[in-house]
């Protein structure tokens, strides 16, 4: 069973991890996903995580010594672990990232808000034998905080899972997972359902033929224009 630990200042951001997919797989028993408040971590009376950068500058850095105290907590015991930190400075996440972490035993995703994360923590995690850290970006724009982005990554990793999806065939057509070499990845084709006619547009023709060997040519004709067509835009 994959674990998921969140830790965060706004835990209540995290609810609809509870919801759709990920909520039936928790109650299946195939993941958990647990959500951890940073500032039950905190000793002082204002229950501060962060404090002013050294060096100066705008904003305010979440403190080490905190997010040191939680991750420890939340690890205590485990043997195997990825850390995932949030922010816009980390590597971008993708479907061969999510393959990756659908493996993992246990992911801590740290959602830092405010300028980021003592750099420290990621230092001191790399050093201990049973973590893997991986500093994470979903993409080039700018997100208040890492809460979002760990939901992200959770939705896609999780449902790579066997026993998440209802349907495992699903996974095989998709978007991104057409080619085994994600270097050569395509999106989807275009799908249709009832009716043949909507509002003077036509489901093509091809799809209403019962021919399996030219549908498959053409979906597959498809794939490779809407890939083209993006990558040209
Ligand atoms: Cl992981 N965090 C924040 N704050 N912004 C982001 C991001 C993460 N990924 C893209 N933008």
């Amino acid at each position: 069973m994959l674990r998921f630990d969140l830790i965060s200042i706004f835990p209540e951001y995290l609810a609809p991890l509870k919801l759709s997919l990920l909520g039936k797989a928790q109650e299946k028993g195939v993941i958990s996903i647990n959500v951890h408040d940073l500032r039950d971590q905190t000793t002082d009376a204002h229950h501060s995580v962060d404090d002013t950068p050294y060096g100066g500058g705008a904003g305010m850095v979440m403190s080490a010594v905190v997010w040191g105290d939680a991750i420890d907590q939340v690890s205590k015991n485990s043997s195997n672990v990825d850390l995932v930190i949030l922010t816009p400075a980390g590597k971008k996440f993708d479907q061969r990232m999510a393959e990756q972490f659908s493996k993992s035993q246990q992911i801590i995703f740290a959602c830092g808000r405010y300028e980021g994360i003592d750099a420290r923590v990621g230092k001191y995690y790399r050093q201990q034998k049973n973590f893997r850290v991986h500093e994470v970006s979903i993409g080039d724009y700018v997100l208040g905080g890492g809460e979002v982005a760990a939901m992200v990554i959770i939705e896609a990793t999780a449902r790579l899972i066997p026993g998440v999806l209802g349907n495992p065939e699903s996974l095989k057509e998709e978007s991104h997972s057409l080619a085994t070499d994600s270097s050569e990845s395509l999106v989807e084709y275009p799908n249709y359902t009832k009716p043949a006619s909507w509002r003077g547009l036509d489901v093509p023709e091809i799809l209403l033929s019962g021919n399996h060997g030219e549908i498959a040519k053409w979906r597959r004709a498809e794939s490779e224009r809407r890939t083209q067509e993006l990558e040209t835009e």
